[in-house]
């Protein structure tokens, strides 16, 4: 008998996060009157559609650079995602709100030149542009767990700066109670902010925000590259945010400005559904999302059998020993 094993290539989003769950966030958004029938129907169409509306050609490949970074040790012997589905696996609605868009779409974007400001409630507020990005600190790498609030996880080999030492720089004021982050917000090179069937109806720019101590925290990065190499545009090139102990959402992509704030922020996921998308969003199996569990996961590792791979989700995502003292007087289910 002839057994077919799938290859790689051949294996699809839904065999590695089940549809009940993948599809539900797409589904509170039909819902909301945001997204057309049509685009719950991943096909050719809908793809050739936004292809065309990006570009009648097959856009060129964005060109990633090698990086000097000082290595993780990877004491917890994590197994590393592939780097083809890092990079083809991707929630950045800027470029289509499906996994598979991302990579698709976002190839001609322009990194350089690039400014992020720092601002706000500190003493010394500054402007980077994009050669600062990867020269202003030593690079290290770092492997980290990414848990998304859909239920599937990676582990990915960021390279970048604690993001303590770039606020350290600009040396907040007393003030400086939390800390806004504001993706670019730029619709001619980022299709899904004009057009909202693409975008999933989402407000842009995309917006979020941490409490002053949780950014302080060292093991949140800002991140210039995985993989050895910079960023590609669907993982947030040039400089993203990885908070590794909080649902993948807060990792907001392709920073323009970080604020220092008095009052908690408004932030995306949370602006649209409260109920769902809490402000701290630190990963929590003990609570579960209103409309699935938050038990476990699947881990998407290097396909076959371990593609399909569920474990169980780790308070934290298991980074509690660096991070639970923040959240030590808090009722962790009513600041979910
Ligand atoms: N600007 C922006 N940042 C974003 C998102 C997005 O849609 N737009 N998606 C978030 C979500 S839900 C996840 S899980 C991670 C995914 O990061 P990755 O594609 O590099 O794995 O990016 C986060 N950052
Ligand atoms: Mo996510």
């Amino acid at each position: 008998m002839l057994i077919k094993t799938p290859k790689l290539s051949d294996l699809k989003e839904s065999d590695v996060t089940p549809e009940s769950v993948y599809m539900n966030r797409r589904d509170l958004l039909k819902g909301m009157g945001f997204l057309g029938a049509g685009a719950l129907l991943a096909g050719a169409s809908n793809k050739a559609n936004a292809l065309d509306w990006f570009s009648k050609d097959e856009p060129t490949k964005f060109k990633t650079t090698p990086l000097n970074y000082t290595p993780d040790a990877n004491t917890d012997n994590l197994i590393l995602t592939p780097e083809s589905k890092v990079t083809t696996h991707n929630n950045f609605y800027e470029f289509g709100a499906q996994k598979h868009q991302p990579a698709e779409l976002s190839q001609n974007f322009k990194v350089n030149p690039w400014q992020l400001t720092i601002s706000g409630e500190c003493d010394n507020p500054i402007t980077l542009d994009y050669d600062d990005l990867t020269t202003m600190f030593a690079l290290e790498e770092r492997i980290y767990r990414l848990r998304c609030v859909e239920a599937w996880s990676m582990v990915v080999p960021w390279i970048g700066f604690s993001l303590a030492d770039l606020l350290k720089r600009v040396a907040p004021n007393s003030s400086a109670k939390y800390v806004f982050f504001e993706t670019l917000h730029d619709p001619q090179q980022m299709p899904g902010q004009e057009n909202r069937r693409l975008g999933g109806g989402i407000a842009y720019p995309y917006v979020e925000g941490l409490r002053i101590d949780e950014a302080m925290n060292p093991l949140a990065l800002m991140s210039v590259g995985l993989y050895g190499k910079t960023l590609p545009p669907q993982n947030g090139a040039p400089i993203r945010l990885v908070v590794p102990w909080k649902y993948g959402f807060k990792s907001i992509k392709s920073i323009v400005s970080i604020k220092l704030v008095r009052e908690q922020p408004q932030t995306t996921w949370h602006k649209l559904a409260p109920s769902e998308y809490g402000f701290y969003a630190n990963v929590n199996p003990k609570h579960d999302h209103p409309r699935w569990s938050q038990a476990s996961e699947r881990r998407i590792t290097s396909g076959g059998l371990f593609a399909r791979n569920r474990i169980e989700t780790l308070a934290f995502n298991g980074y509690g020993e660096q991070v639970a003292h923040l959240y030590k007087a808090m009722d962790l289910r009513k600041y979910y």
